[in-house]
Parts: C-alpha cells; sequence; structure tokens
C-alpha cells in the first residue's frame, strides 16, 4: 500500500545534569566547584531524501526519540551532547502539528529540513554559580526535558505533470508510452490504487526531465469522497500542469470530461487554473474515430487545448510530446519548486518571558516558557538549588503575582510537570 498519510511521536534527548562537586587534591585543603556542564539532549530533524517516494519508514515504527546529553563531571568536564536523529522524508511531505492541525513546515526540495523536537540544554556545573560571597555553591542546573510532540505527515507528491481521468481512460498506458514507468494496466476499473511517477524524455536537444504522476482515476464525487481518487486528488495539487486523458470510445467522452473537470473544481478551483491538456485517447478504436470530430469541435468552442492520441499504438505521441514541452516552464524553472511551495518553515512555539497563572483544580498553574525552564532545570532535592529557584520566583514576579492570585502557604503551584507546595520565604520582609 502506498503510505501518504501518517501520524509519528518526536521526542528529543534530555540535556545532561549539570555537576556540584567540589575540586579534591590533595595540596588544596577546601578546593572550589569543579562541577561540568551537562551535554545538550540530541534533537530531531526531517529532511527530504531522494531515495523516499512514500512514507514507508513510518509505517511500523512511530515513535522516535534522539538520545540524551550526558552528566556533566567533576574537574569542569562536560557532557557529552546527545546525538541528533534524522529522519528522512520524500519530497514533498508536509509537515502538521500532531494536535492543531496546523502547517510546520512543507518540505519540497532533497536536502530541506526542518527540526521538529529540539534537544534540552545541558545544565550548568556549579562552577557558574560561585561568587565572592559564595565560594563553594552546591547548586547546579538540572538538565532540560527535550522537546516531544505528536506529528503528522502528509504527502503531497511532486510532480511536473499529472494525469487525471476516469477509470479505465488509458492513464496508466499513456504513463507507460510516455516514460520509463511500468504501472499495472488493465481492462477494468480501479486497476491502478497508488500513484506511479515517471520521468519523461522530450527529446535529445531537450535538457528538461519533467515528471508524470498517474494517480488512480477519478469518479464522480471524488471530491466528495467518493472512489479512491480522493485521497490522491492533494497530489495533483502541486503539478505544474494537467493532463485530463479522456477515453475516446467511451460511451459519451464529452460527459466524461465534464465530470472529472467538475470533481477537479470541487476540490479546489484553483486546479482549473492550471495549464490543461485534454488528451482524446483510444484513436485506434472506431468508436473514437467517429466522437473525435465532435469532440474537438466541443474543445475549441469552449477554448480547451486538446490532442487526440492512441496510447496503445503510439499514433499522436509526438504532437502530444510537443504540446506538453510548450506548457512546461523552462529548465531554470523546472528547477525551481512548484507552486504552492516554499519549504514553509513555522516556529513551533513562541519563546518568551510572559507567563500566565490560572487555577487548576485547587492548585496554581503557572505556564511560561521560561519558568518552566527553569523549574525543569531544578534539582529539588538539593536545597541550594530550591533556595535559588524560589528567590528566581521573586525576581521575575511570579511570586508577587501567585500572592496576588490569593495562595497561602501549603498550596500547591504546578509547573511544567512539577507539583511544588509553596512557601513564603524565609527571609521574607
Ligand atoms: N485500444 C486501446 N486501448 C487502450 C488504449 N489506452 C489504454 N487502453 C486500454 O484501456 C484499458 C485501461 O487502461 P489503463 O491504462 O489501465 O487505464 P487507467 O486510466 O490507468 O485506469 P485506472 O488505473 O483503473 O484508473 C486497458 O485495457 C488498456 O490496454 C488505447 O490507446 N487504445
Ligand atoms: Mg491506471
Amino acid at each position: 500500500m502506498f503510505l501518504d498519510d501518517v501520524r509519528i511521536f518526536v521526542r528529543a534527548g534530555a540535556g545532561g545534569d549539570g555537576a556540584a562537586t567540589m575540586r579534591r587534591e590533595a595540596h588544596v585543603p577546601r578546593g572550589g566547584p569543579d562541577g561540568g556542564d551537562g551535554g545538550r539532549g540530541g534533537s530531531i530533524y526531517l529532511r527530504v531524501d531522494a531515495g523516499q517516494t512514500a512514507l514507508h519508514d513510518f509505517r511500523y515504527k512511530h515513535h522516535f526519540g534522539a538520545t540524551p546529553g550526558g552528566r556533566g563531571e567533576r574537574q569542569k568536564r562536560h557532557g557529552k551532547a546527545g546525538d541528533d536523529l534524522y529522519l528522512a522524508v520524500p519530497p514533498g511531505t508536509a509537515v502538521l502539528d500532531g494536535e492543531s492541525g496546523a502547517l510546520i513546515a512543507d518540505l519540497v526540495a532533497v536536502g530541506q529540513e526542518v527540526m521538529v523536537a529540539k534537544g534540552g540544554r545541558g545544565g550548568l556545573g556549579n562552577t557558574h554559580f560561585a561568587t565572592a560571597v559564595h565560594q563553594a555553591p552546591k547548586h547546579a542546573q538540572r538538565g532540560e526535558p527535550g522537546e516531544e510532540r505528536w506529528l503528522r505527515l502528509e504527502l503531497r507528491l511532486i510532480a511536473d505533470v499529472g494525469l487525471v481521468g476516469l477509470p479505465n481512460a488509458g492513464k496508466s498506458t499513456l504513463l507507460a508510452a510516455l516514460t520509463n514507468a511500468t504501472p499495472k494496466i488493465a481492462s477494468y476499473p480501479f486497476t491502478t490504487l497508488e500513484p506511479n511517477l515517471g520521468v519523461m524524455d522530450l527529446g535529445e536537444d531537450d535538457g528538461r526531465r519533467p515528471t508524470i504522476a498517474d494517480v488512480p482515476g477519478l469518479i464522480e464525487g471524488a471530491s466528495a469522497g467518493l472512489g479512491l481518487g480522493h485521497a490522491f486528488l492533494r497530489h495533483v495539487e502541486r503539478t505544474r500542469i494537467l493532463l485530463h486523458v479522456v477515453d475516446g470510445a467511451a460511451k459519451d467522452p464529452a460527459w466524461d470530461h465534464a465530470v472529472i473537470r467538475d470533481e477537479l473544481e470541487a476540490h479546489d478551483p484553483a486546479l482549473l487554473r492550471k495549464p490543461m491538456l485534454v488528451v482524446f485517447n483510444k484513436l485506434d478504436l472506431a468508436a473514437a474515430r467517429e466522437a473525435w470530430p465532435a469532440f474537438r469541435a466541443a474543445m475549441d468552442a469552449a477554448g480547451t487545448g486538446v490532442v487526440a492520441i492512441s496510447a496503445d499504438d503510439g499514433e499522436g505521441l509526438p504532437e502530444l510530446r510537443a504540446a506538453v514541452a510548450d506548457l512546461l516552464p523552462d529548465l531554470e524553472g523546472l528547477e525551481a519548486p512548484p507552486d504552492p511551495a516554499g519549504v514553509v518553515v513555522h516556529r513551533l512555539e513562541a519563546a518568551g518571558d510572559g507567563y500566565t497563572i490560572e487555577r487548576e483544580d485547587g492548585a496554581f498553574r503557572v505556564r511560561g516558557k521560561r519558568v518552566e525552564r527553569l523549574t525543569n532545570q531544578t534539582n529539588f532535592d538539593n536545597e541550594e538549588s530550591a533556595e535559588r529557584f524560589q528567590r528566581e520566583l521573586r525576581r521575575t514576579g511570579i511570586d508577587a503575582a501567585l500572592r496576588k492570585a490569593g495562595i497561602r502557604q501549603g498550596d500547591q503551584v504546578r509547573i511544567a510537570a512539577y507539583e511544588l507546595e509553596w512557601e513564603p520565604l524565609e527571609d521574607d520582609e
């Protein structure tokens, strides 16, 4: 099965804890602090890899984690950084936030990458906290947790030319005739169950190598979810031109043509503004040859370009190639990503000093990037670190805001994953 929509969970590595050690040397009776910093945790990136065509790597494995940073050690030895993890995705992968559905990045070109979970910062060792008055601090920061989130990956194939049409119109036969691809072809509808891609040769002196996507046949109601084609309509969104293949030997080729037009429009009216060429197929059959003059007249009257071919015996293919060559942008244009595209990388979340306080079943919930980081990096088992944390709450005004919100001794304060009991500082004035 072709996988083009998956959910994955990514968790970056936590930063290593900073060390709170004191120098111990035979000839130095009371050494100062010598705790090294923790290493940063590994981050997770998605990167476009030309070798990938579908999201198969994510079929069975949905959870991905990067390694944590090492702990700081005595003698100011810093912990090792965690390894970053790169997950390969195919060109055309849209990355969406798993919860809000917001677009985080649209990865189009090979090599493009986006960080989806940032590794936690390593905690600072106690050497950073020595001051003239406090020369032997026992305080060291803990490493920050790594970011984690659910993501949705949605593949929107990137091809220069998209083949659309009713089932059995001959799209796969045409793909095979124009390119090196060898799709399955059969005389029944819905032969194609997953998109096929091929590279087209425009002739010896044309350096362009456009790609063609053959997608499952569309039927009436496809835009509303009927048939198989619906899930694949988004794959034609990003093609530069559309070839609309019509079975010339069908009962009413003009009606077939109108059905597909309506479905494209219902899915996204912008699809009808793409350069489109109608391909009247199966010209080798008598029924098609008979229907062709009237069909051509109708297309001419509507100002729609049309070419008659037989994908089977090759009649009309040189004309079709020439028409496609005319519609496509030049070499430089072909190398630029098709519209709408671009690696739209949105910041995952806004950083900042702001915070909010709300009541949460009897407790006080404090939210804010900065204060959550401070809390995560505090080792509450260490008295000195815990005191420092309290002073920091006071310095940033959060303590005053909590008092204003009516906090009393013994009330619970929740910050990040912590639940703390609020106590006024000893030296409170
Ligand atoms: N006589 C004739 N038959 C053709 C021609 N092109 C395709 N066919 C036949 O039409 C049938 C359907 O062809 P496919 O290429 O599988 O059609 P499709 O549009 O890909 O169909 P789905 O994948 O089901 O949407 C097959 O039996 C082909 O051999 C043609 O030019 N002439
Ligand atoms: Mg097919």
